[in-house]
């Protein structure tokens, strides 16, 4: 079994809610103390638990006895852990929820349940407005009216859509155990996670197999699983306790697979336009299928079948927005070499310990080389940015020797020596042209003074785009999804400029970033602005961030020849320093 379907984050999950339960169960500290200690060693692990396991390594980490070790063996090589599924069944399953509402632990939780039956977030609602959890030893009316504010809060935060950076890898988790289970031919995501959308509502995954028991069960049963909200012949949604996540897997008959996983990507406006062609060809396309007009069923056996019925080009899930790909898609001028992850060579903007990052540079360029990549652009902050452990001038020095030493310590990837030097409020950049332009790299990101207005902003973006030594344009419109809105800025003249002048723009591809966004991708290709896709790394893991930065390339139609980090080393170099 594939040890990534139960992670580090579910394993230790797994922990701290036996730690919780026992706790509930009023076991003694000590014992519940030792899952939570397990749970730290686990997240702690700097290594693969994989091989951990298989060659029985786990109990010799300190923190880890052999009961906790062969329990973990248990949920890591079957996915279930019996000793917590037992326990968890002397409760009501809505308990550990409770649990999770600010300020609610253990011992008051296990109060409501024995006191008054309460054994779920609405069931607690209910009793505070009844004003019955006032009468309990411990709480008051006070504790009531916190209660109801804690439980607003937890309802607003899971109605929020969720950042696809969070979703993504879990989906992909919980997609390896559908297709590891019994009798399953095709499975894939599908909705907006498969679109790359930004963020998404919950997570959706089709599969085929002639018996969907099983598989349904496959995930009724995942680690990682709050409450199974529903569960039928051919369909399970489940609640997962990580990010309140929802989940709903559909399970089809083969050669229903390919419609319903068409139907089931979405989005709702593509799909509105393509049954509209379909009615011009006597076809009835819909969530069942392909139907001809005398009611027989079109055997349609993938996605690539589907869009040729309609005499049209296959639309990659990315694309499905109905946003031109329709019309391009009918007259065969939807570009097929959209960039791809194999495409990309090396990994742009990425910090180390010399600044903010939490990795040193050859830990980062060991990463680096375990993901494939040929190079990994060193970029650190600079002076200006005195919170983020900016670089002074001499330091740069220092770091460019140790770069050199491990570039020969870590052969097949290359460090290169660059900065992100930040733009200062008048548009100056944080360095002198000096220093600039014996750098690498040089990526010139805003970081601070977002509360100018848009003709400020834009001319402090626009002067820093005429220095001769900028390479790159980094994060160009500050945005933090769903947190920080975008600084006012005339994009469409920033972009024009970077044409203009021959700076790359970035992709950023940090998950709550993502900017620029799929949009001003679009726009920027049309106007041959050349493009970056980038990690914004501040550890190793986030060098994953570059899918997400593909992804919106994707979602902007960009081609692999628009994005310079697809280029060998010496020749992405040499296109930065191409400045017109
Ligand atoms: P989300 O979940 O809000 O992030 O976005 P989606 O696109 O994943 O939406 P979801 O999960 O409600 O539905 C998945 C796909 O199923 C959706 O993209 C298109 C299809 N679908 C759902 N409801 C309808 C509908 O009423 N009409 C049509 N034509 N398609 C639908
Ligand atoms: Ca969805
Ligand atoms: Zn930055």
């Amino acid at each position: 079994m594939n040890p990534a379907i139960v992670d580090k984050n579910t394993i230790a999950q797994v922990l701290r809610d036996i730690s919780l339960l026992l706790q509930l169960q009023g076991e003694n500290a000590f014992r519940s103390r030792a899952y939570d200690q397990g749970a730290d060693r686990i997240l702690g692990l700097t290594q693969d638990l994989g091989p951990l396991v298989a060659e029985g390594r786990l109990e010799s980490l300190p923190g880890i006895g052999p009961a906790l070790a062969e329990k973990i063996t248990e949920l890591v090589t079957t996915g279930r852990m019996r000793y917590f599924d037992e326990l968890r069944a002397k409760f009501p399953p809505g308990l550990l929820e409770l649990m999770r509402l600010p300020d609610l632990g253990p011992r008051k939780v296990g109060a409501l349940w024995r006191e008054l039956g309460v054994g779920s977030v609405d069931a607690l609602e209910q009793a505070c407005r009844e004003q019955r959890v006032r009468q309990l030893k411990g709480f008051g009316e006070k504790s009531e009216a916190k209660i109801l504010e804690g439980i607003a809060l937890y309802r607003r935060a899971r109605g929020e859509r969720k950042l696809l950076g969070d979703a993504l890898p879990v989906a992909e988790a919980l997609l390896e155990r559908v297709r590891a289970s019994p009798g399953v031919v095709r499975a894939s995501l599908g909705g907006s996670v498969r679109r790359r959308a930004e963020t998404v509502a919950d997570v959706d995954i089709i599969a085929s197999a002639a018996d969907p028991g099983p598989v349904l069960d496959a995930l009724a049963t995942a680690p990682g699983v709050a409450a199974v909200l529903g569960k039928g012949d051919s369909k399970c949604s489940v609640r997962l306790t990580e990010g309140d996540l929802q989940v709903d897997l559909r399970v089809l008959p083969d050669e229903d697979f390919a419609t319903a996983l068409h139907h089931f990507t979405g989005s709702k406006a593509h799909h509105i336009r393509l049954r509209g062609m379909g009615h011009e060809r006597g076809l009835k396309i819909s969530e069942w299928g392909v139907h001809r007009d005398d009611g027989s069923k079109v055997s349609v056996k993938d996605e690539a079948a589907l869009y040729a019925l309609l005499d049209m080009q296959y639309v990659p899930p990315e694309l499905r927005e109905d946003n031109g790909e329709v019309e391009a898609a009918l007259a065969s001028q939807l570009p097929t070499d959209l960039v791809t992850l194999e495409d990309v060579q090396g990994a742009v903007h990425a910090h180390t310990t010399w600044s903010d990052g939490r990795n040193s540079l050859e830990e980062m360029a060991r990463a680096a080389k375990e993901l494939g990549l040929k190079y990994l652009t060193i970029t650190e902050h600079s002076e200006a940015a005195i919170y983020a452990g900016g670089l002074k001038v001499d330091d740069l020095q220092r770091q460019w020797e140790e770069i050199d030493r491990v570039n020969e310590a870590v052969p097949g990837v290359r460090l290169l020596k660059g900065i992100e030097v930040d733009i200062l409020e008048s548009g100056a950049l944080d360095y002198d042209d000096r220093v600039l332009e014996r750098l690498e790299v040089v990526i010139a990101s805003v970081h601070v003074r977002h509360s100018m207005d848009e003709e400020q902003m834009t001319q402090r973006v626009l002067t820093a785009l005429d220095n001769p030594f900028l390479h790159i344009l980094g994060h160009p419109t500050g945005r933090l999804i769903q947190s920080r809105e975008p600084y006012p800025l005339r994009m469409e003249a920033v972009l024009e400029r970077a044409a203009e002048r021959g700076v790359a723009v970035e992709i950023n591809g940090k998950p709550a970033r993502l900017d620029i966004k799929a949009e001003y991708v679009r726009k920027a290709t049309r106007l041959g602005v050349r493009l970056v896709v980038s990690c914004d790394a501040h550890r190793r893991e986030d060098l994953g961030n570059l899918a997400f930065a593909v992804a919106t390339a994707r979602r902007g139609w960009a081609r692999r020849q628009d994005v310079l980090n697809t280029l060998p080393a010496d020749r992405f170099l040499a296109a930065l320093r191409a400045r017109r």
